[in-house]
């Protein structure tokens, strides 16, 4: 399949609202400190930089039946989808700079609708170290970056389930989920009660990323819109320290890489979010720019090698 032409649109999500750890509102200008705008540029993407949607500050308040600033996370969320609607309708793809994976709510509900109103359907690869398939009634933190995909498959407030008017906006079949290694024991059933697709690190380390991506991608036609949800804590800590949420046993660069650039062998993302990057936490903007790195990679950096 070839390369996607899509014009870009790049946009900033400044907050850290749903996670337990500030600095990832930190995230969208350390992304662009290192280079992504430039990168997809020149690779010949037409690409348009946005700025930032604005929002409410981070209050750093406890929980609310079992929710951290669910009101704070509805309004970000609103923002998000309305950029990335207003830039799908455009005929162009959405690139979400986080920020934290909260704001994947209101990506993937705009990206949704989309699909929904073009007849096509839609595949959801969510990399990530964590299935973020909580809710209030089992979550550990109250952080609501620990329950977007539930709430994307109807579990969890109105406020989030029918962002985009009457939901679940997902089912659990259009989702595969990559590089998962830490699920909370409440959290373990609720995936396999709903039947998530889950290529965790076991199974990477057993049949290699190659078949991984093989079976996470098939089925994907011109017909199908694929979001890419890129939560940078997929990746090894001692390679991406930056980042809140930090689990051992990640997926190395040469993983990482393999998985992005079979992304752009496959077609390539319809829609982007690059999320939970924490300069706070970082090393000379390493993680930043290990994720513009892979980007590039998702965007067909690599596959010049093959023609
Ligand atoms: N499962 C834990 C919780 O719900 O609190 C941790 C969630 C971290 C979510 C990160 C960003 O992907
Ligand atoms: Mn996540
Ligand atoms: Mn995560
Ligand atoms: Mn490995």
């Amino acid at each position: 399949m070839s390369l996607k032409p899509k014009p870009v649109t790049v946009f900033g999500v400044p907050t850290d609202v749903g996670a337990g750890t500030r600095g990832a509102s930190m995230g969208p200008e350390a992304l662009r400190v290192a280079g992504l705008v430039e990168a997809l540029a020149s690779r010949g993407v037409e690409v348009a930089d946005r700025g930032d949607v604005a929002g409410p500050r981070n209050p750093w308040m406890p929980p609310v039946e079992g929710y951290r600033h669910l009101d704070e996370v509805v309004a970000w969320n609103r923002a998000v989808m309305e950029m990335s609607a207003a830039e799908l309708a455009a005929g162009r793809m959405p690139v979400m700079l986080g920020g934290d994976h909260c704001l994947a709510m209101g990506s993937i509900t705009a990206v949704a609708r989309h699909c929904r109103a073009q007849g096509k359907r839609l595949r959801v690869l969510w990399l990530d170290a964590h299935a973020d398939f909580n809710t209030s009634a089992i979550t550990p933190s109250g952080n609501v970056h620990g329950m977007p995909v539930a709430c994307l498959c109807g579990l969890g407030p109105d406020a989030l389930v029918n962002l985009g008017g009457q939901g679940p906006m997902i089912s659990p079949a259009d989702v595969r989920q990559i590089g998962i290694r830490s699920v909370d024991p409440e959290e373990k059933r609720l995936v396999r009660e709903h039947g998530l697709d889950i290529y965790d690190m076991r199974y990477i380390d057993e049949v290699g990323m190659k078949q991984v991506m093989e079976e996470a991608l098939a089925g994907i036609d011109a017909d199908t819109h694929l979001h890419v949800s890129f939560d940078v804590d997929v990746l090894d800590p001692s390679i991406a320290p930056g980042t809140g949420t930090r689990v051992p046993g990640g997926l190395d660069y040469r993983e990482a890489q393999l998985m992005m650039e079979m992304i752009a062998d496959a077609g390539g993302a319809d829609s982007l979010d690059v999320v939970e990057v924490n300069p706070a936490l970082d090393k000379r903007n390493r993680t930043a720019r290990l994720a513009v790195d892979l980007v590039e990679s998702l965007f067909g950096k690599s596959t010049l090698m093959r023609d």
